[in-house]
Order: structure tokens, then C-alpha cells, then sequence
């Protein structure tokens, strides 16, 4: 049937495109919820107040305060040091989180030890939150390890290249702690997971969260949405705040100023004790940015306006959490030079530590395959052996 006769309706005539029609309705939607987004610490440097959040905030001591600065500073001094080393040939790739600090620091820090957490692969400050060596984050982009730590020793997971895998195998580990609780086997450790806003158009991510709600498990899904899902943006991944969601799942959905980490922190405080009290799971959505490339192999210039990120520079989590330090006299002068030293000793302590790096022996990969001897696979490396036996080394 055609439509050229059909009535049009006032807003049809007042803009003739679809398009624009459709864009200018999510802007509205976008800007009403945007009263909702949890804020503690304005990019002023104000705190804000919040019935709620505020006192897990106003619990916090001057050191933790200042810890919460460091985290972020050294995070950051890191991923620049890391950025350098790919770009000198010593990386094949990096996934570059600055301007994500807050949401990874403030998020890392509410976690207790005994908590689990499952990261992407973007989440390098919350790995320091856990106690992991940073130079270990390392391995995996060099080319020579499969993970690069122990996940067993900070209950901190290996990074996970396919998108939203990880929370499916939060969700399980969340469920195997209920089982391990009802047992009298542990205390009530909960389980974050992290994942991006492309990540969220993932059927894993669906699937993760109808079995959390069915079982009540005690897992925290954050979403750390940096605007972008490499290209894409976000007004492609989803119609509302992605935190809406999890109403439709029957849980708590919490929309928060990711470049807070006072909101960020106390958000996921509040979370994992809900989750922890056998409450069941709950969705963090923080908004957040992706300052930079998606990774190095990325030129965001193709595809978003410098203007988009220079607002976003303009909110820099470092920047309202220094005004804060200073103007309540958490921290001087004296701190942030000190701060500064530590930054470029950590990355020299980086770099040393990388380039130390050896490449593994191949035959190692063969002996974790099975936990027993199997035929195929000793068929293979007597392949390889045979293959590269057929080398004529230098000298000879
Ligand atoms: C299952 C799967 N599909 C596609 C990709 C390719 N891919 C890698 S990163 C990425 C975008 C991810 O965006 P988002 O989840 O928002 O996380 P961000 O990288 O922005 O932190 C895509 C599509 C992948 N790694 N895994």
C-alpha cells in the first residue's frame, strides 16, 4: 500500500525526515532520564547529595580518598606507558581505558577480596584495585601468554576476548556460590561482572541476566557504558538508559555518573551488599567515556567529532576528584608531586619487566590440553617436533 496519501501526522510535517524525527525522540528520552543518573561528585568538584548513596561516600577517610586518586593516576600513568610500548613495536595491540577510571576504580574498591570478579578486557585500573602486577596485564597483548596471572590468586579473572562470554560464566560462579553458601562451605562472597555497551546487544548478556534473576544469584552486571562499541554508537545498542533494563528482569537497575567515583563507588558498595544479602543481582549502568582509541589498531577520528571528546575531557575523573582533595585539604602540592614520581617509576618498572618478557615453549600448550595423556595430542607435538627439527639453524 502506498503512503503518499495518508494523513501526516504534526510532527511529520513539522520535519519532513524520519530520521531526524526518531534521533530528536531519543535526545528528549535521553535528556529526562538523565535526571536520574546517581552523581555524588560534580565536575566542579562539589559533592552532591543523595538520601541513599551519600553515606557510603561520607564514610570514606581522607586516605581512602586519596587511595581512590591514586588508583586512578597510576592506572592511568600505566595504560600511557602501555600505549607507548605498542606504538614502539613492543605490544602487538593495546586496549587503551583512559577516562574510565572512575567507573573501574570506584567499582574495584567497593569489591571485598573474597568477592569474584570477571572482567572484559578493557578493565586494566580494576585489576590494580585487586592487587594484580600490572606488568602480568601484559603478557596477553606481547603474544606471550594465554592469560598473564593466576585468577585464583586476587579472584580476579583472566580477560575474555569474546564479547560478553564472561558473564555467563559470572552467572555460574555466582550460582556455585549460593550452593557453596547453603553448604556451610563459605561466607557470602558476590560476583562482579563487568562488560561494555556493545557487549549488552550480546544474547550472552540476556541469557546471563534471566538466569541471575531466575536463580537470585549474587552477581553485579556493570556496565561500564563508554558511549562507543568500537564504530558504533550507542543510540544503535539500545532505545533506553540500558539500567531500564533490568526492571524488565525483575531486578534493580542503577544509572550512574561514571566519571564519579564517589557515585560509582557507592553504587556498587550498595549493589554488592544487596547481592551478598541473598537480595539477588543487580544492573550498573555507568556513564562513562572512552577518551581514546578503541585499541591501537583504532582511529576514532573516522567515526566521532572531536567536540564529543573534548566535552567528555571537560568531566575528567582525575580533575574533580583533585578539586575535591584540595578544597576539602584531603591532599597538596606536595602529594600530587609525589604522585607524579611513583607514575613514571611504576611505568620504567613496566617497561623493564615487558621487555624481560620470554616467549614460552611451544610444548608447553600441549601438556595443559587434557589432564591425561591422549594420542591426538601427542601425535601433534611429534608433528611440531618433526616440523621444526626441519629447520636449519644458523650455523649449521
Ligand atoms: C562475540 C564477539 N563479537 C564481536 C567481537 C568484535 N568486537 C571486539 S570489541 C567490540 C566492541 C565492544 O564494545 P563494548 O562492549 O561497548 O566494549 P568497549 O570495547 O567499548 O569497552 C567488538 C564488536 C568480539 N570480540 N566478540
Amino acid at each position: 500500500m502506498s503512503t503518499a496519501h495518508l494523513p501526516r501526522t504534526e510532527a511529520e510535517q513539522l520535519s519532513g525526515n524520519p530520521a531526524q524525527r526518531v534521533e530528536a525522540r531519543h535526545q528528549q528520552g535521553a535528556e529526562d532520564a538523565s535526571r536520574e543518573v546517581l552523581q555524588l561528585l560534580a565536575p566542579d568538584g562539589g559533592r552532591r547529595q543523595n538520601s541513599t548513596f551519600s553515606p557510603f561516600a561520607e564514610a570514606l577517610s581522607s586516605a581512602q580518598l586519596r587511595q581512590f586518586y591514586r588508583d586512578m593516576a597510576l592506572a592511568r600513568r600505566f595504560d600511557q606507558e602501555a600505549t607507548a610500548l605498542q606504538r614502539q613495536g613492543e605490544l602487538a595491540m593495546w586496549v587503551p581505558m583512559v577516562g574510565q577510571e572512575a567507573a573501574q576504580v570506584g567499582s574495584g574498591r567497593a569489591s571485598r577480596p573474597e568477592d569474584y570478579l570477571f572482567p572484559t578486557y578493557r578493565e586494566h585500573a580494576v585489576a590494580m584495585t585487586r592487587g594484580v602486577n600490572p606488568s602480568q596485564l601484559l603478557g596477553l597483548f606481547r603474544g606471550v601468554s594465554h592469560g598473564g596471572w593466576d585468577p585464583r590468586q586476587n579472584n580476579f579473572h583472566l580477560y575474555t576476548l569474546v564479547l560478553a562470554a564472561q558473564t555467563l560464566h559470572a552467572v555460574g560462579y555466582a550460582m556455585g556460590v549460593q550452593r557453596d553458601r547453603a553448604a556451610g562451605l563459605t561466607e557470602s562472597p558476590a560476583v562482579l561482572a563487568y562488560f561494555g555497551d556493545g557487549s549488552s546487544s550480546e544474547g550472552d548478556v540476556h541469557e546471563s541476566m534471566v538466569f541471575a534473576a531466575s536463580f537470585q544469584a549474587p552477581v553485579v552486571f556493570f556496565c561500564q557504558n563508554n558511549r562507543w562499541a568500537i564504530s558504533v554508537p550507542f543510540s544503535v545498542q539500545s532505545r533506553v538508559p540500558l539500567a531500564q533494563r533490568a526492571a524488565g528482569y525483575g531486578f534493580p537497575g542503577l544509572r550512574v555518573d561514571g566519571n564519579d567515583v564517589l557515585a560509582v563507588y557507592a553504587a556498587s558498595q550498595w549493589a554488592l551488599e544487596h547481592a551478598r544479602s541473598g537480595a539477588g543481582p543487580v544492573l550498573i549502568e555507568a556513564e562513562t567515556y572512552r577518551l581514546g582509541a578503541h585499541t591501537t589498531a583504532d582511529d576514532p577520528s573516522k567515526y566521532r567529532g572531536s567536540d564529543e571528546e573534548e566535552q567528555w575531557r571537560l568531566r575528567d575523573p582525575l580533575l574533580r576528584l583533585e578539586t575535591l582533595l584540595r578544597a576539602e585539604g584531603h591532599a597538596d602540592d606536595a602529594f600530587f608531586d609525589d604522585l607524579g614520581q611513583e607514575g613514571d617509576q611504576l611505568a620504567s618498572d613496566v617497561r623493564r619487566e615487558v621487555l624481560a618478557m620470554v616467549n614460552p615453549d611451544l610444548r608447553a600448550s600441549f601438556a595443559n590440553v587434557y589432564a591425561q595423556q591422549h594420542p591426538l595430542i601427542a601425535e601433534e607435538l611429534a608433528w611440531l617436533e618433526e616440523y621444526e627439527a626441519g629447520f636449519v639453524t644458523e650455523g649449521e
